[in-house]
């Protein structure tokens, strides 16, 4: 299916329909739950550069109104350096690849929004209901996978957190990224997750992850995994990847191989944007202990510890947020754009 994507959208759903992975196939065009939008359509049949983009992000991970300026200018950016913005969700019960403005808005603006990671699905779709939610890294990889696109990024993966040895909170990102083929480009995994043991867990899944250079020199200095509000974190990547054309190229090798695991590629927060990392250690020491006391465990801990964060930071956080997600995009972009140029 790899090297025939790009020909037509017809064929693509032919060719994934009758490979081994029927099953997901009916999940998605047969599913009355499931709908790709025309502008996505056209540009998945001329295999264009599509970058997918997350929701959860929005409805629970910034404050309204910000969230509905940064969904338009992510969708801007990607348009801006060439290629087609793919934002995924939840609207009205079905799940969405592609949405033209007006239902940009109306699902950012919704009022309590479900957080849809893989287990939801079943919960959030149909059921003659009205539910909107955001999808998180991994329920947009499932449903980016299956409308056929290969680059998704967004601002920071889920992962381990501390404690997790007696909480088992580990996100169903990781997870994901082990059974789905996509590669996700975000700023590394917020400091206030277990970084070496979400790396342990990514390497067990079988993901790829590697780190943008981004003017460093890997064979003097190593090159950081990086912790989100800033570049070092003291955890050395796994990979470095020089730049754009690297990055296209290990994507179209792992999965022109057929793996059916994901990649991960950090770009680390621009240097202007960064953060001191005393004060976000502060920061998060903080919001952790606010988040134990208040008992938010499962799906409310990461939009709450976020939250806390924003409030003791005085919106610094929010702020880096920002940057560093368009930093992604734009990278994303480009890394969809080589993408392409290697498949045709
Ligand atoms: N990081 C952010 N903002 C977010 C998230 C992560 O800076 O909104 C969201 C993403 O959608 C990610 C999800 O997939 O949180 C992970 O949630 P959990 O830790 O509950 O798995
Ligand atoms: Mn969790």
């Amino acid at each position: 299916p790899w090297t025939h994507r790009g020909r037509s959208f017809g064929l693509v759903c032919n060719i994934l329909s009758t490979s081994h992975h029927g099953f997901r196939r009916k999940l998605s065009t047969q599913s009355p739950f499931f709908k790709i939008s025309p502008e996505v359509q056209q540009a998945l049949s001329e295999n264009r550069p599509i970058v997918a983009l997350e929701s959860t992000i929005y409805t629970h991970g910034f404050p309204h109104p910000q969230n509905l300026s940064l969904a338009s200018s992510l969708e801007t950016l990607i348009r801006t350096h060439g290629g087609v913005p793919a934002t995924i969700g939840i609207l009205d019960g079905i799940a969405r690849v592609g949405l033209s403005s007006p239902e940009l808005e109306r699902l950012v603006s919704a009022l309590n929004p479900l957080k849809i990671s893989r287990r939801d699905f079943g919960f959030a779709l149909g059921r003659g209901s009205r539910r909107n939610g955001g999808t998180t890294i991994s329920a947009t990889m499932i449903l980016a996978h299956l409308a056929g696109i290969k680059v998704f990024a967004t601002g920071g993966l889920g992962g381990v957190h501390r404690g997790a040895e007696s909480t088992w909170d580990v996100s169903a990102d990781l997870t994901e990224l082990g059974r789905t083929p996509v590669c996700v480009i975000s700023s590394g995994c917020k400091a206030f997750l277990d970084l070496p043991r979400t790396l342990e867990y990514l390497e067990t899944q079988g993901v790829g992850v590697a780190t943008f250079a981004d003017g460093r020199d890997p064979a003097a200095s190593g090159v950081d995994f990086p912790a989100f509000w800033t570049r070092e974190s003291g955890v050395p990547s796994p990979k470095v990847l020089r730049d754009e054309v690297d990055g296209a190229e290990v994507i179209y090798a792992h999965f022109g191989l057929g793996l059916q695991s994901g990649l991960f590629f950090a770009n680390p927060i621009p240097e202007e944007h960064s953060l001191p990392k005393e004060a976000m250690d502060a920061a998060i020491d903080e919001a952790l202990r606010h988040a134990d006391a208040a008992g938010a465990v499962g799906a409310a801990a990461t939009p709450f510890i976020l939250d806390k964060i924003r409030e003791v930071t005085g919106s610094r956080s929010l702020e880096a947020n920002r940057a560093l997600v368009e930093a992604n995009v734009v990278r994303g972009t480009k890394v969809a754009m080589e993408l392409v140029r290697l498949e045709s």
